[in-house]
This record gives structure tokens, sequence and C-alpha cells, in this order.
């Protein structure tokens, strides 16, 4: 890149033009900070050297899930050496609540608290140990008042966060009475504990005129960034917001990242100190809200090919104590309780169930695969009333291509490749070939029985609150030819940036070591939407492309007057510029293109076409497109002791074309790990007091390496590009995979089923721990003891 080297010859340039970049879109670029993972060298906000004379903060959380605080004296905590401060809600110069959409979350207990693991006070000092010793020491008295921590008992007292709300297609009412069959279910879907394995944490240095920089690790820097300003009561242009990296996320950083940064900003305006705090997992865990867990009832109507006539479902989500953002979740559970398949009369109810938990938020998926999962559990409810196999009763029941294509929020599926997909997968899976074998060796073996399951996915892809759908990019060119890139979107270990740099190397024709990442920072790309829904790539990919073409358009329009050539005369190649006949250097053009005094630095912005939706009449089109995947698992069952290993794994993924397979691979694997972590393994348990028990690893199992599928095969759609106007025709990949996890749930149940001839579903909530399958085990015995008393009963003496 320096130019004090000895310039190339023609041919040699002419040379690197014609090889043509490796480093650009479709190429698995490895992930921009692989190496810095594996070596360490990562930085992340606890990694930053620290600032003389810093604070560090620990919060008191409340032991009440639901109580009056009558008393806080925090005089006692400045007895401990080192504590420099001890706050409560009074000393918030600014706004109290940091609701993400609605009010509803005081950043310290203000009068009352609401769950278990509230904070009530902070307290910083010269260590974390001393803050953590100062906060133990204040003395907080509660008058308990009644909890409810009961999704059902909630539900059924109406005790919500914000209003119920309905999807409504055709007439099921009058649909169900008429079906020639007809079933009732319900369902109860546990949450799911982040884990991410850098816990929530911020690092606050106060400015000059009532500034604030703040390193934090969030999916969501904006908000960030108008939360400490509001708390502070000081206008957004006085705060920046710092984000290199997340050591993950998962949804679990889109809200909840808010507190500690806004208790450390709080903190730092009062003491005029630099102020960090980083949560330990213990108090992480109680802290921070969670996947929401769901209760499910279903009424659906059907024929005898178990073909759907008409479908009533209820979901009930469990919020925890505060809106947060589950108006959307529940919504998309709402949206995706339909999956691959079409309804036709159906009618969905979305609850949001009011509980004295932590505030239940952003997790994967959104609330999708809890909708998803419901539908599944029908579909297989079906299949066993019938006697058929549950793979008959999916494909029957999937969207047509041109008919029997319209959702329960009235969109038009339009490029629906489920069917290919499915037909794909059942080849390469060997699935028919393998139901029969399964079906062999559960009538030979007694007490281990086989399980399978082959379940779709179709997923919606863009906010549903469709103002999110925008981004921003800012490139700056330098004259070595050197590359500055920044986006609105946060790297959470997801590879976005590596695809933005692809993206932006492609365009420019350079290769990507050319090109700098940078930190998303609120002051230069303003107005950010959280990096969620699974659009990082889609939006700022489309921002930084747009940013990159205005860049190269001035380049090109000024090569066109100096060389006095056409546009069609200039082409840029692999760090080269061909200039009808003439080659030069990328760095050379952009020398040139400094001293002919053409800007360098262009801001990029994208905003998602054609999508619209109007929530009053639940109709529109919210999703500009959908992202599909199909999962073959087969599973093993000891039927004495309910434990299970997973025997294999057939995946089939799309992600368009993909901006970078290894990447999008990694992002499938990972996905469907951590669904089926979900629905297996982790379990969060409270005690009657509403205290999270599962608040560490040794009590919360997250899938490890062992827990795998013994042969996993997972495999991208070829040659099937997005056919919208997405980034390079790629699609969304970050949650839709996550809900092939689903069919390793199935299949657990399917091995179940078939101690009972697999005529009868087991009632198996999720996760399908070893206990809950013991249990799904003890009822298919009683229902084929109960069969054979009846058969004994009515034979003839
Ligand atoms: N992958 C890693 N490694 N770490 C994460 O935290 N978050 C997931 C997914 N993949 C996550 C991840 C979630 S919840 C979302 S919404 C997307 O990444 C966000 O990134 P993207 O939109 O750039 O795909
Ligand atoms: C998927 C998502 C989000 C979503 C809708 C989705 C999401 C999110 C919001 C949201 C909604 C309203 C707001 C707001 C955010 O909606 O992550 O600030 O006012 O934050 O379909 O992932
Ligand atoms: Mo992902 S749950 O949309 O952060």
């Amino acid at each position: 890149m320096s130019n004090h080297h000895a310039p190339k010859s023609q041919e040699e340039l002419a040379e690197l033009f014609r090889a043509g970049i490796t480093t650009g879109v479709g190429k698995s670029v490895k992930h921009e900070s692989a190496d810095k993972h594996v070596s360490g060298e990562a930085v992340y906000v606890d990694d930053r050297l620290e600032f003389p004379n810093q604070l560090h903060v620990y919060a008191r959380m409340s032991d009440r899930a639901h109580a009056r605080v009558t008393k806080i004296d925090v005089s006692p905590c400045y007895a401990i050496p080192g504590v420099a401060i001890a706050i409560t809600h009074k000393d918030v110069p600014g706004l109290l609540d940091i609701g993400a959409v609605a009010p509803g979350d005081p950043l310290l207990a203000d009068g009352l608290v609401q769950y278990v693991g509230q904070v009530v006070i902070a307290v910083a000092a010269d260590t974390h140990e001393n803050a953590r010793k100062g906060a133990m020491a204040a003395i907080i008295e509660y008058e308990d008042l009644e909890p409810v921590l009961d999704v059902v008992d909630a539900l059924r007292k109406k005790h919500f966060v914000l209003d119920s709300h309905q999807h409504r297609i055709g007439d099921s009412a009058s649909k169900l009475a008429t079906a020639p069959r007809r079933l009732q279910g319900s369902l109860h879907i546990g949450g799911q504990e982040h884990f991410y394995l850098e816990t929530q944490i911020s690092s606050v240095m106060p400015t000059e005129d009532g500034g604030m920089i703040v390193y934090t690790s969030t999916q969501n820097a904006t908000e960030v960034q108008k939360l400490v300003a509001e708390v502070l009561g000081v206008p957004m242009h006085k705060i920046v917001i710092d984000m290199r990296r997340m050591g993950g996320g998962f949804g679990g950083k889109e809200t909840q990242a808010a507190s500690p940064a806004c208790l450390c900003a709080v903190i730092a305006h009062l003491t005029k100190r630099p102020t960090k705090m980083r949560l330990p997992r213990v108090e992480d865990m109680q802290m921070t809200g969670k996947r929401h867990p769901f209760y499910v009832e279903y009424d659906v109507g059907f024929d005898d090919d178990g073909l759907l006539h008409g479908i009533e479902i209820e979901l009930a989500g469990n919020c925890g104590y505060s809106p947060d953002l589950s108006n959307s979740i529940v919504d998309r559970a709402m949206f995706h309780s339909d999956n691959a398949y079409f309804l036709g009369n159906a009618t969905v109810n979305g609850h949001r169930c009011k509980t004295n938990t932590a505030s239940n938020t952003a997790y994967r998926g959104f609330g999708g695969p809890q909708g998803m999962v419901a539908i599944e559990q029908i579909m297989d409810h079906i299949a066993r009333d019938l006697g058929k196999d549950p793979l008959q009763v999916r494909k029957l029941n999937y969207y047509g291509k041109t008919e029997r294509n319209v959702t329960h929020y009235h969109q038009t599926v339009e490029h629906n490749v489920i069917h290919e997909m499915t037909a794909e997968l059942e080849a390469s899976s060997d699935y028919a070939k393998r139901r029969e074998e399964i079906a062999e060796f559960n009538k030979k073996s007694p007490v281990l029985k086989k399980g399978l399951a082959l379940t779709p996915v179709k997923f919606g892809i863009s906010f549903t609150a469709s103002f999110l759908n925008q981004a921003g990019a800012l490139i700056h060119i330098y004259t070595d030819g050197s590359i500055h890139l920044n986006h609105g979107g946060t790297e959470m270990g997801q590879g976005l940036n590596t695809k933005v740099a692809q993206i932006v190397a492609e365009v420019l024709q350079v290769d990507i070591a050319r090109i700098q990442i940078t930190a998303t920072n609120t002051d230069k790309v303003p107005n950010t939407s959280p990096t969620a829904a699974s659009s990082g790539a889609d939006l700022n990919g489309m921002a930084a492309k747009n940013a990159a073409e205005t860049i190269k358009a001035r380049l090109v329009d000024f090569l066109t007057r100096e060389y006095r050539v056409t546009p069609e005369d200039v082409e840029f190649s692999n760090g080269q510029v061909r200039v009808r006949d003439q080659y030069l250097s990328f760095e050379e053009m952009i020398q040139k293109a400094y001293f002919g005094q053409i800007s360098l630095s262009a801001t990029g912005f994208y905003r998602t076409p054609k999508i619209f939706y109007d929530r009053s009449k639940a109709a529109g089109r919210p999703f500009y497109y959908f992202a599909y995947g199909a999962a073959c698992i087969e599973v093993i069952v000891d039927t004495l002791t309910g434990e299970y290993k997973f025997l294999r794994g057939d995946i089939l993924h799309d992600v368009g074309n993909s901006l970078n397979p290894a990447i999008d691979i990694g992002q499938v694997e990972g996905a469907f790990v951590q669904g089926m972590g979900w629905l297996t393994m982790e379990e969060l348990v409270w005690n009657a007091k509403g205290k999270l028990m599962t608040n560490g690893p040794a009590s919360y199992k997250i899938p490890a390496i062992a827990d795998m599928p013994l042969d996993l095969r997972v495999k991208l759609v070829e040659n099937r590009k997005n056919p919208e106007d997405t980034v390079f025709h790629s699609k969304a990949v970050g949650e839709p995979p996550f809900m092939l996890g689903i069919a390793a749930w199935c299949a657990i149940k399917d091995a179940v089923a078939s101690l009972a001839d697999y005529r009868v579903q087991p009632l198996i909530d999720a996760p399908a721990t070893p206990e809950r399958v013991l249990w799904g085990v003890e009822q298919m015995k009683k229902v084929m003891k109960a069969q054979k008393a009846e058969i004994t009963a009515t034979e003839p003496a």
C-alpha cells in the first residue's frame, strides 16, 4: 500500500487486475477477529486499559419478588474502606425510567421491588470487592406483597404488562365446528438464559461540557446513548457510545445493556470519576431477562388426511415484571405460529402476562421459536391421532406456491422454497429408509427407543416495527489508499463486520486487508437501529454498499474527466484500476483524486423497501422476505432413565447467495445447537419465593461439544439467490436456524410415542429434560396398560 516502493510496470498491474480479489462477497473469508479470539488479543470492555482513579460499581439486588421498600439506609456503606458513593433512585439527576419502548423499568427501585434481582442501590468503590462489601452493608427493609409467579395464574387473572392482540383470517370458529376431526391441547415452553460469555459491562469516562464517553457491550448503541442522556438529563449530543465487540449478545444486550451503562454514567456524573461496572455471572443471571417462557392452548380442526380446516391458538408470553420488548416479541410469536403451514381459517391471540420475575427480553428468534414450537406440537398431535408419519402431515399443510399462500396476517408468501428443500433433505438424509429401520429397531429393543423427526423453518425477515428497518454507514479513504469503514451494526461474534468489509471490498474491488474495521460509534453513524432481527448484514451491508458506491461514482467521474474517457472505459479490479488501456494502482488513483480535490469520504443509508404493516388491522407485509431451513434429527432414548443422545443431524438451510459460506455455516451450526439446548437441557428453575435457583453454570446446563449429534451434516442451499433485491441477493442467517432445533425436541417425542404404537402424542413440555422424558414414557405405559385392560374386559370369557 505504501507508495515508497518502486512503481509496478503496466504488465504487472494488468496481471493483478486480471487475477481478481479473493476476499470479496461469497468467499469464505475468515472472521475479522478470528486470530484475536483465539490468541486472547481481542479487546472486550473489561480488557481496556483502566483509567486512573476509576471506580467499580456493585448493585445490591432485591431479595423479594414483590415488596414495598420501607427503608433504605446507605450510611453503613461508607464505613467500608474505598467506598466513594452509594446511590438510590433519589440520586438520579434526570429520568429514572429506562424502559426500552414503554416505561416500567426504573434504573433503581423507587419504593417498590417487583422481582428478586431488581437493583435497589448501587455502590461505587476503588475495587469491585470493596463495592460489593459496601453494597451488602446497606440496610434495606421491605414489606412483602403478594407476588404472581406463574404464567397461567397471570393469564387467568388477566395480569398483563400490555394489551392482548389478535391475528385473524377466515372463520376459525365455524370451521372448527364442522371439521371431521378436532383436537385440543396445551403446552408449556420454557425460557432460556442467554449465557453470553461476556456478562453485561460498561465503562464510562466523564469528558468536558458534562459529556460522557461510554464503552459498553451493547447491540443497541443509540438506545444506550439516549438512555444515558435521559438519566443524566442532558441532550444526546453530550454522549458518545463506543462498542468494538461483544462476547456474545443473542438478544440479551438489545435493551438490557443499558442498566450498567446508566448506573456508571450517574456515578461518573456525581463523582467526576471514570466508572466501570461488570456483572458477576450469578448476578447477571438473576438481574437480566431471558427468553420468554410461553404457555400455549390450541384447538384444531382437520380432516382424515390431516389437512387443517380451522385453528385457534392462545399464546401467553411470560414477560416478567415490565414491558421491555414484549409487545414485539409476543407479536413475533403470533407471526410465526404458522411456521411453514397454511392455517387457512385461524385466530391467534397473543397475551403479555406479567409475573414477578426479571423482565424477559429479546433472544435469538424473538418469540418466533415459541410460536413455531406450538404449531409443530399441533402437527405431531394431528399425526398421532391419525396414525400417520408426522412428516406427511407437515408436507400436506405446507404453504402452496401460488395458492393457499396467504398468512393469518394477510401477507402473501412469495418464492416459497420449502417443498424443494424438504424433498432434498428427505433424500440426502435417507429419511424413508431410516424411518423403516427405526420402526424395526424399536420393535426389537424393549428399553432403548429411537426417534426421528424432520421439521421445516420459515422465518420472516424485517423488524415488524417497520421504522427500525434502516441503517447508516461511513467510509473514509485516506491518501495512502487505506480505507476506514464504520457502520451502525454491532459485532457480537456473528461476523457482521467481516461481511460488511467484504461488501465494501467487492464494490471498490480491493483486498479486505486494505479495510480497517472500527468500533461502532454514535458520533460516526447516528440513530442506529439495534443489531437484531437478523438484519445486521441486510441493513448495514446495504448502507455500506451505498457509501462505497458513492465514492466509487465520484472516482469514476473524476477519472473520466482526467483521462477524457467514458465511464465504460473505467474498471476496478483487485486493487487496480483500468482506464481504457492504462492501468494504475488503487492508491495511485486515490492520490490523484485527492490532488484533484475529490471528496474521499461518504455516508451511506438504506431503508428496506416494500414493507408496511398496519397493526390495528393486523394486516400488511411486515416481512420483506422469508428465510427457510429444514432439519432431520435422530435420537436414541433410554426409557428407563429418560436420558437421550442425538445420533445424527442433517440440516439444509437457505441463505440465498451466501455472503460468506464459512460464517454462515458457523451460524447455522451454532443456532441449531442453541435451539436444541433450549428445548432439551436448558432448564430455568425458580423457588417458591421467585428466586432463580439455576443462576450459574453448575445448575444451568448449556450444550457442550459432547451434546452435539454424533454425526452432524450441515449444507447451505446452492444456487438459489434471494429473489428480492437484498445485498448481493443474500438472506439473513442469524436467527432462522435456531428453530432447526425444534426437530430435536420432536425426535425425542417420536421415540417416546413408539411406546404407544405412535398413536398417542406424549405431553412433553419444553425443555424435554430426562425427567420430563421419563414422565412421557410413564404416560405411554399407562395408555398401553389401559388399552390392554379394555381389550381383556371386552374379550368373551
Ligand atoms: N452469533 C454469535 N456468534 N453471537 C451472537 O450473539 N446473536 C444472534 C445471531 N448470531 C449472535 C449470533 C442474534 S439474536 C441475532 S439477531 C443476529 O446474530 C444478529 O446479527 P446479524 O443481524 O448481523 O446476523
Ligand atoms: C424483531 C426484532 C425487534 C422488533 C421486531 C421484530 C427488535 C426490536 C423491536 C423494537 C420495537 C419497537 C421499538 C423498539 C424496538 O422490534 O429487536 O425500539 O420502539 O428492538 O420483528 O428483533
Ligand atoms: Mo436477535 S434476538 O434479534 O438480537
